[in-house]
């Protein structure tokens, strides 16, 4: 018989789900794994079949919590939904500092330094569970962004854009991760499916972008559609809303602090004068907690449960040189009287199968994994206390 190995053999990845504003992340916390770089087996393939929303478990994007390499507290690595790697994720930081405070039961005031491809990001938890980050100054150079379109009377890089047919006038800045602002007098008119990924993939952005589409309300209020780089349409957008912000001030339609109303609600977004630096405020909230078995272990144990011969059963029912089974029975009716092909008895050789699979090792170590796993993350967040909308 084929021996199962032990759980620990396997990886199994345990993940939790957050959502900023309906921007939802699967948070991997890799930081003690035995090799970070290779966590869980993450590949892009598996980032892409994890986020589809039929097949998988469903996120705009993953990410996993990393030891630090750069003298930061841990290091974030975010992954959009096709696979790609952007730099940075302003709602997915959000995300992953109400993740570290759950998992490690920390509480409001606390800082996180997080090193990720766009610098170090700083955010802090804040008395009412929601989270502030320190996004660091904007990126206003063509060449950071980037972008080819050039600086323009804004001090940022500016130009018109044909697209299909369409001139748009249009700002661009960079959050670590590119970004199009493009003012417009109704978002809801514009056709996000037809012009978000003609800017995506603009040649004016080498780097693809990410797309937004604003409408002043007021000097502090805006309101704004994201189309994502890698991710299409999502609810919400952190760097996008603090790109936007820098980008409408400069081009003097906003004032430096204002509400931004995104489809899955608003975020706070300051461009200090002093520092230069963006700050933005809003919500991270835990979604559920899960583990997804690896795929081997489930296969092996689907294999071993299918060849076991199930106690108290004559071997010759699960035995491929048995004797070969007879027509299809229906044995409800015609074995009302007993079983009357009791040597190849399709109703028993059902059950036996069932019995096997129910016994079997790895189902029991596997769910005993999760309960573990998830025990632990429940039991961090439960002790707490008042403060948080658990
Ligand atoms: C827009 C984003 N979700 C955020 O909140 O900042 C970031 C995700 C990364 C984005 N899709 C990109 O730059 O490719």
């Amino acid at each position: 018989m084929v021996r199962l190995p032990r759980v620990s053999e396997f990886s199994n990845l345990p993940f939790s789900k957050y959502q900023g504003l309906g921007n939802d992340f699967l948070l991997l916390d890799a930081r003690t794994a035995a090799d970070p770089e290779q966590a869980f087996g993450l590949t892009s393939e598996r980032v892409v079949q994890l986020c589809d929303r039929r097949f998988g478990v469903g996120a705009d994007g993953v990410i996993l919590a990393l030891p630090s390499q750069a003298g930061g507290e841990l290091r974030m690595r975010i992954f959009n939904a096709d696979g790609s790697e952007p730099e940075m994720c302003g709602n997915g930081i959000r995300c992953l500092a109400r993740f570290l405070a759950d998992v490690d039961g920390d509480g409001p005031g606390r800082f996180w330094q997080i090193d990720t491809l766009a610098g170090r990001i700083v955010p802090e938890l804040l008395p009412d569970g929601t989270v502030r980050v320190d996004m660091g100054a904007p990126f206003l150079e063509p060449q950071q962004v980037p972008t080819t379109l050039p600086v323009g009377d804004a001090g940022l890089p500016q130009g018109e854009l044909d697209l299909d047919g369409e001139r748009f006038a249009v700002a661009a800045a960079g959050m670590g991760n590119p970004h199009v602002v493009i003012p417009v007098p109704a978002v809801e008119e514009i056709d996000l499916e037809r012009f978000g990924p003609l800017f995506e993939h603009h040649p004016a952005f080498p780097a693809r972008t990410n797309v937004h589409f604003v409408q002043v309300l007021s000097p502090d209020h805006l309101l704004m559609r994201v189309w994502e780089r890698g991710a299409g349409p999502t609810l919400a957008c952190g760097t996008g809303a603090c790109a936007t912000l820098v980008a409408m001030h400069s081009l003097g339609l906003c004032e430096r602090r204002a509400r931004l109303d995104l489809p899955g609600g608003p975020l706070q977004i300051h461009w200090d004068e002093s520092s230069g630096r963006v700050v933005m405020d809003g919500p991270a909230e835990h979604v559920f907690d899960g583990v997804i078995p690896d795929p081997e272990a489930v296969a092996l144990s689907r294999r071993q449960a299918a060849a076991a011969t199930p106690i108290g059963e004559p071997a010759a029912v699960l035995a491929p040189s048995g004797p070969e089974p007879g027509p299809e029975i229906d044995c409800a009716t015609v074995c009302t009287q007993g079983c009357i092909r009791p040597e190849s008895c399709p109703s028993a050789e059902a059950r036996a199968r069932v019995e096997a699979l129910l016994r079997g090792t790895s189902l029991d170590d596997l769910v005993s994994i999760a309960t573990n796993s998830l025990e632990s993350r429940t039991r961090a967040r439960f002790d707490k206390g008042p403060g948080f909308n658990l």
